[in-house]
């Protein structure tokens, strides 16, 4: 997969009143490599028809575009790849119908980390490390030494995931990660745009 540093996943809890697209294409020329399509309310149909607007709109601006959990929404908007996670379909199953379009694997352990490597991944989710109320039936904390543990063990590329904001990524950063995922931290912002430029600075240091 193309390198990358800045991973954005949709949150659209997190800004009321605003349109998804235009939220997404901020956070596009703030400098964001990607973008995942996270929504576990929507029905297929509408579902499908952002997946449609998201692969519009990341085509149009060369960023990748992943869709969490739904492969066949994926494949049917041509997406660069899916996101899976522990209790999803299998990655052996997944690249059966993926081919060689991207797969990332949310992990929380160095167990699963490496079964992760072993089966194929493309990238791993490396988190919750800090508390977030982004992910409701998430798992507790992990914190930073599971960044650490990582970033010593795991030869594919990781993104650390949870909690990130611009007040905590510099223990992350310290920890051994070179990306970083976020959500509420870029999508709640205010200044969206100007969050992702202030992230990759410190990532780009
Ligand atoms: N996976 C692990 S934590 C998380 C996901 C999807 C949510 C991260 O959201 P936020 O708002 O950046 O804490
Ligand atoms: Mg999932």
């Amino acid at each position: 997969m193309k390198e990358f540093r800045l991973y954005a996943i949709t949150g659209e809890q997190f800004h009321p009143g605003r349109d998804m697209i235009e939220v997404m294409e901020e956070a596009i020329l703030g400098g964001v490599d990607i973008i995942q399509l996270r929504d576990k309310t929507s029905g297929k149909p509408e579902l499908l028809q952002k997946a449609k607007a998201l692969r519009e709109l990341t085509r149009k601006h060369g960023v990748t575009f992943i869709v969490n959990d739904h492969i066949d929404v994926a494949m049917e908007v041509d997406a660069d790849g899916i996101h899976l996670g522990q209790d999803d379909v299998p990655l052996h199953e997944a690249r059966r119908i993926v081919g060689d379009k991207i797969i990332g694997i949310s992990t929380h352990k160095l167990e699963e980390a490496l079964q992760a490597e072993r089966d194929g991944a493309d990238y791993i989710g490396v988190g919750p490390v800090f508390a977030t109320k982004t992910k409701v039936d998430v798992v507790d904390p992990v914190g930073v030494s599971y960044v650490r543990d990582v970033a010593a063990n795991i030869r594919i590329p990781f993104v650390a995931i949870g909690g990130i904001k611009l007040g905590n990524v510099d223990e992350v950063l310290a920890a051994g990660a070179t990306r970083i995922c976020v959500v509420s931290g870029i999508v709640g912002s205010s200044d969206v745009r100007g969050t992702c430029e202030a992230f990759l600075g410190k990532l780009n240091k």
